[in-house]
């Protein structure tokens, strides 16, 4: 069967019930006129653009990728693919793709070779090694590289170099999902499984628009929703996503306002004694000062601050508390937030307090974004130590010295590692003189867009950004490494359930282009990085030496991987760790039984004070939680730090839509996706666009005191007072390769702010107001219709995707069994 899969997103329903395995579904696209039979061979790999690590096979014929099919035999996705997926892999044979690296020569970057490149390199960081120390120099990473580039990233900064200032841009994804999981469990690693989606009878997604950001996940919950004895749907989101459509329950805060709404809820689950008493008992500390603080949040209140009704709230929680098996899921409506933190805590504190984990169907999923985050976080290459080692207990630092075979001192641990805007603050200070950028685009990413050019800018600031495209950020780069990419490199990465899966290269890179790995791994021999017997360091030469290298840095930590190899990881299903004797075949949960890794001892992190961040010391810790229970941590509700006011009246939020990823550098470069979502616009409800005299597709000026945005207007289900534009459109142009003006980039409008514990910056609160440019312009918003997006009222030409959209699907025929 043959489907648009533009149009219809989520492709085909396959219908199960509770404690049936998902049917599986192969979706397949292939180029125009390519029919299976002439594919030379299939490459066992997984997606790239988001963190559902859903598995997949490229097709490739004479050296080119032809097309992609999803595995049926792996656990995460069972044969699904979505848009992304399916049209994405296109951009990879781009004639747009960095082919030579470059260097800016008389202002100007022009082609050089690679030794002249890696040359300048090296001469700027010995240099600056020599004259300023290691603190002169900061890497700013990513979660779309592999496991084995950034533990050789993360060995090579905090290691060879001795550096704190190492991030990525998992600082702005999925910080405070591995800060959430610290506070509440000590050590970072998903307690949940996505097969918990086949048991529960609750699902509960808060700030997730799983419909369009993990779309085959929600295939799975809509194939649940449409089987006998279906789950009830809890959604928690200001905007009327699908999952909102689909819920039981839809609560629509205020954007900013989700402590206060947690902290209600908890009031009723608490209220009601909707509580495993036994379990709290047994392997929990800190209750009493949970029940003490909600009790300052009865229903009426908390309706107040975030404007839901009373009733709402007493309902969600009535599901929420007397739910058999319940599944939570957390994202960027709560992580990109000013009590980000605090509010993540507190859906692991319903599950605590409910004794719901580690079992079928209970679990939390604190879920990623990006597709290989989690290896950022337990490789180390966001400032975190390699292995869930705790950067406050010295006897995990003399661990990784033993493994790294260097002296303790070089690596540092006096402080938390450096965060991404505290990296952006020393370059702008001036004590950071070197960034090397791998696989990001903050030029387009991070908040406060005009300040972010002015420090990458800086003359005295050496920037080396590797990519695989020109972007908004290598524009201001001294030096460009073109890259090669998924498909043309082999590695392995984690999802956000702990799935493991191999990337096989299936093709040669173009041009010149390298494997990030190669580029690390050169940069360490041209500076003759080397251990305490004289040897290079790190010692490793390719993916999988690397990866055995990971393996032994894993051992015995909660991230195990020593039952893993790249010949375990071919032909069948991802693996999810602990993978070890104990766990030969992996783990599905973890937290089983109420056993945690939160010992003094053994545990990735002593936590953190909710409010101002100050970290734990290890005594209080120890004194705290001496036996390694779980910890609930309470907190008070405070209002966003810019609130809406008479000057700015709205509250602007931003986020993503299903068809792009990102700052587009791929799907831009995929006709299929650009063209369902060419470009930028903004949502309003039909109340306030009544009240501002907007109609559908005026164009729009949008204002915050950091800058300005032009953006047609959607007119659609989004809560009143809340405005809402996708973050993907910066101002370089795919289509035409040209600049356009720095107005459609939604961080021109937003703050330099972030959660004080996890330290992610705040995307999701800003101050605004709009004014109308024109009228009657030609022609609705460029926004999709079959998302959050959808409009109300005017009556729109269908977002479809047509002939060169269409996917071969081909559907389990055993159906759902009786
Ligand atoms: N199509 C697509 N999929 C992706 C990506 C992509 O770029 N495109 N990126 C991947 C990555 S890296 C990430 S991090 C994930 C992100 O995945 P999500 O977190 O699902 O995506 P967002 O759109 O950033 O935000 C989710 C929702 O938060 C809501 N929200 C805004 N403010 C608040 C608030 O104050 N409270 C609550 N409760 N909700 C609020 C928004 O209305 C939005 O619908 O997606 C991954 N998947
Ligand atoms: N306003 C607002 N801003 C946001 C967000 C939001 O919701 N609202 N979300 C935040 C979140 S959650 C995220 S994850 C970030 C994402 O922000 P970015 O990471 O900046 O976005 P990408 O476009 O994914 O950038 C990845 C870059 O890596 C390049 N690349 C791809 N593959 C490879 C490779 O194999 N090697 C190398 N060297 N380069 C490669 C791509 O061409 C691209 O330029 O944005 C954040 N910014
Ligand atoms: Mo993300």
């Amino acid at each position: 069967m043959a489907k648009d899969r533009i149009a219809e997103p989520w492709g085909t329903r396959t219908p199960y019930r509770p404690g049936q395995q998902w049917p599986a579904r192969v979706d397949m696209h292939l180029g125009e006129g390519l029919a299976a039979e002439d594919v030379e061979k299939w490459v066992q790999t997984a997606s790239i653009l988001h963190s559902n690590g859903d598995a997949l096979d490229i097709a490739v014929k004479n050296g080119r990728m032809v097309g992609v099919r999803g595995r049926a035999v792996d656990r995460v996705n069972r044969g699904r693919l979505g848009p992304k997926d399916l049209f994405g892999w296109q951009a990879n044979s781009s004639p747009e793709r960095l082919t030579r690296p470059l260097i800016r020569e008389n202002g100007e970057l022009v082609a050089t070779d690679w030794d002249t490149a890696m040359a300048r390199i090296v001469e700027h960081s010995k240099h600056l090694l020599a004259e300023h120390g290691p603190s002169a120099i900061g890497f700013y990473t990513s979660g779309q590289l592999f496991l084995e580039e950034y533990y050789t990233l993360g060995v090579i900064a905090h290691g060879a170099i001795g550096t704190n200032h190492v991030d990525g841009n998992t600082r702005l994804c999925t910080a405070t999902a591995a800060e959430a999981l610290k506070e509440s469990f000590a050590c970072d690693g998903q307690p949940g499984s996505y097969t918990d989606i086949d048991h529960a009878d609750v699902i509960a997604l808060f700030g997730h628009n799983m419909a369009e950001t993990q779309p085959m996940l929600w295939a799975r919950v809509l194939d649940r929703l449409a089987g006998a004895d279906p789950p009830a749907v809890v959604c928690v989101d200001p905007r009327a996503t699908a999952v909102a459509e689909h819920a039981t329950v839809h609560l629509a805060p205020l954007p900013g306002t989700n402590v206060a709404l947690m902290n209600s809820l908890l009031h009723e689950v608490i209220g009601n004694d909707w509580i495993d008493h036994g379990y709290l008992e047994r392997h929990t500390v800190g209750f009493d000062e949970l029940r003490d603080r909600v009790a300052g949040y009865p229903p009426g209140k908390a309706a107040e601050i975030c404007g839901v009704p009373a009733d709402e709230i007493r309902r969600a929680a009535r599901i929420l508390g007397t739910a058999d098996a319940l599944l939570s899921t957390v994202l960027q409506g709560f992580y990109q937030s000013h009590q980000a933190t605090a509010a993540a805590v507190q859906v692991n504190n319903l599950h605590l307090i409910r004794g719901m984990l580690g079992e079928p169907g209970r679990g939390v999923l604190q879920m990623n974004g990006q597709p290989t985050a989690q290896n950022t976080r337990e490789c180390g290459a966001d400032g975190d130590l390699a292995g869930f080692r705790n950067w406050n207990n010295d006897a995990h630092i003399a661990e990784l010295a033993q493994l790294w075979n260097i002296d303790i001192d070089r690596i540092p641990h006096y402080a938390p590692p450096t965060h991404a805007m505290q990296m952006l603050r020393y370059a702008e200070q001036g004590s950071l003189r070197m960034l090397w950028i791998s696989a990001t685009n903050p030029a387009v990413s991070m908040p406060e867009l005009g300040r972010i050019r002015s420090i990458l800018a800086q003359r005295r600031l050496f920037v080396v950004v590797q990519d695989i495209f020109h972007t908004e950020t290598t524009a201001l780069a001294d030096v460009v490494l073109p890259a090669a990419t998924w498909g043309e490199k082999t590695g392995t990465f984690t999802n956000a359930d702990r799935t493991v899966h191999l990337s096989d290269k299936a093709i040669d890179p173009p041009g010149e282009a390298r494997a990030d790995l190669d580029i690390f791994l050169d940069y360490a021999r041209r500076m003759d990085f080397r251990d305490r017997d004289g040897e290079p360091l790190p010692p490793w030469h390719d993916p999988e030496s690397a990866f055995e290298a990971w393996k032994k840095c894993s051992a015995g930590r909660p991230c195990d991987y020593t039952g893993m190899s790249y010949d375990k990881l071919r032909g069948g299903s991802g693996i999810q760790w602990p993978c070890n004797s104990e766990h030969p075949d992996g783990a599905e949960r973890l937290y089983t039984g109420g056993e945690f890794s939160a010992a003094p001892d053994y545990c990735e992190a002593y936590g953190k004070d909710l409010i101002t961040g100050a970290p734990v010391e290890p005594t209080e810790y120890r004194a705290m939680n001496p036996s390694g229970k779980a910890i609930i941590r309470a907190t008070g509700y405070l209002p966003p730090h810019e609130a809406p006011r008479p000057d700015y009246p709205f509250v602007l939020t931003t986020g993503r839509t299903l068809y792009h990823f990102h700052t587009r550098t791929k799907t831009a470069r995929a006709p299929q996706l650009q063209t369902a979502a060419p470009q930028v616009w903004v949502e309003i409800s039909p109340g306030d666009a009544r009240a501002a005299g907007v109609t559908e597709g005026d164009l729009l000026e949008i204002v915050t005191a950091r800058g300005t945005l032009r953006a047609k207007a959607r007119v659609c289900g989004i809560r009143p007072g809340v405005l809402f534009i996708p973050f993907h459109y910066g101002y370089w142009d795919a289509t035409t390769a040209a600049r356009t003006e720095h107005d459609r980039a939604a961080n021109e409008l937003t703050v330099t702010d972030w959660d004080p514990a996890s330290k992610q910056p705040i995307f999701k609160t800003a101050a605004a107001r709009v004014a109308v440019l024109a009228t009657g312009t030609p022609g609705p918003a460029p926004a999709p219709t079959t998302t959050a997006s959808r409009p109300l009222g005017a009556s729109l030409p269908p977002t479809v995707g047509g002939r060169t959209a269409l996917v071969t699907e081909t559907v389990d025929t055993v159906g759902e069994q009786p």
